[in-house]
């Protein structure tokens, strides 16, 4: 859940200057080749052609044993199962027998449950794995308050019961079901977990009246935080639980009040984004330590009855770091203990500034974070048109995440998620004014980045069937299965004449059979997962993007060459080989609908260990050294 949906600003385009990068490994002195003159020799590549890749592409089975593979290997799907796929609609109305987690299904408005279900996620996993993905990340799936002001929890962030799955989405053996059949195809299942807040139920009786039902002040006003000084003076809220809901919560002890805050509403800043609600949602006391207690046996308990191989953490930042130095080895350590060897944890910290991300998996002992911090250079890059040395700049400070269970390749990489909306909406949304033509080239050239870069890429349910959207939050949360959603049906699809309102398992899509090859490409080069990245090109304008990734038993590098520039662009690098090998070259033969761009061609030569590169306008090129 991401309580912020600022967009980063833009900054200015700094001023003009050639970047040379030197490079211990790969002797690296860069500069654009003024002119195409060439005595340089041609190489005869053995190309991998994209029409090979679709004969015997790599999947999940062709990949280490989940039980012994490492997060590099990784390709992630994150999905919202209940925008997904309806596989038992018997369980859309939720509960039978509680109501307060019944009901709340309307598949005309987005901010109700619309059907998906754990069963249906089942039925496509055969969707996924000819996707080429290897872990399935979904959003949270314990049993939520159905209704709360603001429409339903069907996103499954507002959580009563951290022991059972909502209804909604199906019973806890359905759940195991799922994740026996994941794993029979060597899939990992990735959990969405909360431990800040739980749903809304406790309310401040100077806010809410003696029985917490009434609003005393006035509207548009909010129950005003009152500060830790405030709160040791006297001057604090008394907390109430409205009757019939005293029992609510489970565990137990979860519904006394004294595990809670209590101080009132979070303006996101300072103190207060650690103590303060959400928008009335109980935040949770986590420097009690029998809170840290509690919270660490609740997850015990999940990872014994369900055996996922990891936790995406939510709203990481609004909890304090004691919390996560405590509870992140203590999970990891117990899922050890059952036989998970590698299992994993990211956290959802929403921040661009890797001294603060890392500062989550250096003192927090957290393995991992959500790179936000690539996710907004993908938007001054690709959307924004700055130079290219903001990745250069990002990737500078890869060294931030570095110690005993943490690295940049360990990092998860994204363009685009159900709070901030997708990429392909950012771009649409661009003052730039982009074509359809050039939306797809830009969008499909940041997913190509989020495999290629260093970090492990996940895919946004739907990007893979050129979803838009029309913002963040629920705008970008569509359905796969035929949606009954207006807004949602109005919208354009990239690369498709389909709308919302079809049924978008489209195996044929382009995007689909595009991000399949990545994927692909991904699991048959060990280097582009594990080697170190060191960047070999930038400028401070768009244009050429270079790196190198090579591993440390083999000192062979890749290089991964990206072009942001809409016109062709030539780049002169220090080579590493006598041949190269041609792993893939993108363009406009991918993708049909990509035309309208004069994207040019691409070429690669060698001579007396240079290398020549011309890439076509928004692309990209994988080499390897021979
Ligand atoms: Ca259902
Ligand atoms: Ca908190
Ligand atoms: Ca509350
Ligand atoms: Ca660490």
């Amino acid at each position: 859940m991401l309580i912020l949906s600022i967009r980063p600003k833009r900054s200015m385009l700094l001023s003009r200057y050639l970047f040379i990068w030197l490079s211990a490994t790969l002797c690296v002195a860069c500069s654009p080749e003024p002119s195409t003159k060439e005595s340089a020799t041609p190489l005869t590549p053995s190309v991998v052609k994209t029409s090979d890749v679709n004969v015997s592409r790599k999947t999940a089975k062709d990949l280490l044993p989940y039980q012994q593979r490492p997060i590099e290997d990784e390709v992630f799907y994150f999905v919202m199962p209940d925008r997904f796929n309806n596989g038992d609609t018997s369980n859309d109305h939720g509960s039978t027998t509680k109501p307060i987690s019944a009901g709340g299904f309307d598949k005309t408005d987005k901010s109700m449950y619309h059907g998906g279900d754990i069963q249906g996620l089942e039925q496509k996993l055969p969707y996924l794995k000819e996707l080429g993905i290897s872990a399935i990340w979904l959003t949270p799936i314990l049993r939520n308050r159905t209704i709360q002001e603001g429409g339903a929890g069907y996103h499954g962030y507002w959580v009563l019961d951290f022991t059972e799955i909502d209804p909604h989405l199906g019973s806890n053996q359905d759940l195991i079901s799922f994740i026996n059949a994941a794993h029979k195809d060597n899939i990992k299942v990735f959990f969405d977990i909360i431990t800040n807040h739980t749903a809304d139920v406790i309310k401040p009786k100077e806010c809410y009246g003696k029985d917490g039902l009434q609003w005393l002040k006035a509207a548009g006003e909010t129950c005003q935080y009152k500060s830790l000084a405030q709160v040791a003076s006297g001057d604090s809220y008394t907390p109430v639980i409205p009757q019939g809901l005293e029992n609510v919560k489970v565990p137990a002890w979860l519904n006394d009040p004294k595990y809670y805050h209590n101080q009132g509403e979070t303006t996101y800043q300072g103190e207060n984004s650690i103590y303060g609600d959400f928008a009335g949602l109980d935040d949770i006391n986590t420097d009690d330590p029998e809170v840290v207690k509690g919270m660490i046996d609740i997850f015990q308990s999940i990872i014994s009855e369900f055996k996922p191989d990891g936790f995406r953490i939510d709203t990481v930042k609004h909890v304090n770091m004691e919390f996560w130095s405590e509870f992140s080895p203590a999970l990891v350590n117990h899922a050890a203990s059952i036989g998970i060897a590698e299992f994993f944890m990211f956290g959802e910290v929403y921040s661009g500034d890797s001294k603060e991300l890392s500062s989550y998996t250096t003192v927090g002992n957290m393995q991992s974070v959500l790179d936000f911090g690539l996710a907004f250079t993908l938007q001054h890059t690709l959307i924004d048109q700055q130079g290219t040395d903001k990745l250069g700049q990002l990737f500078a400070n890869d060294s931030d995440y570095l110690d005993h269970n943490s690295n940049a390749n360990q990092l998860l990489n994204f363009t685009g998620n159900h709070d901030m909306g997708r990429f392909a909406h950012m771009l649409a949304k661009s003052e730039y004014n982009y074509s359809e033509a050039e939306i797809i080239q830009r969008n499909l050239l940041a997913h190509a980045m989020v495999y290629f870069l260093r970090g492990v890429p996940i895919i946004y349910y739907g990007d893979e069937q050129g979803f838009i959207g029309k913002g963040g939050d629920q705008d970008s949360r569509q359905n796969m299965m035929p949606s009954l959603v207006a807004s949602y049906n109005e919208d354009n699809v990239l690369a498709t004449n389909k709308t919302t309102a079809d049924d978008n398992f489209d195996l044929s899509h382009p995007f689909y059979k595009l991000f399949g090859q990545y994927s692909h490409i991904y699991y048959s080069y060990p280097a582009l997962r594990n080697g170190v990245q060191q960047t070999l090109y930038q400028q401070d304008s768009a244009g050429i993007f270079a790196i190198s990734r090579t591993l440390a038993d083999n000192n062979k590098a890749h290089i991964v060459v990206f072009n942001t520039a809409t016109s062709q662009q030539q780049v002169m690098l220090n080579g590493d080989g006598d041949s190269y090998n041609v792993l893939y070259q993108s363009g406009k033969a991918n993708i049909e609908h990509g035309s309208g761009i004069e994207s040019g061609g691409h070429s690669m030569k060698v001579k007396n260990n240079k290398l020549s590169i011309t890439v076509p306008a928004l692309s990209f090129a994988i080499y390897q050294a021979q």
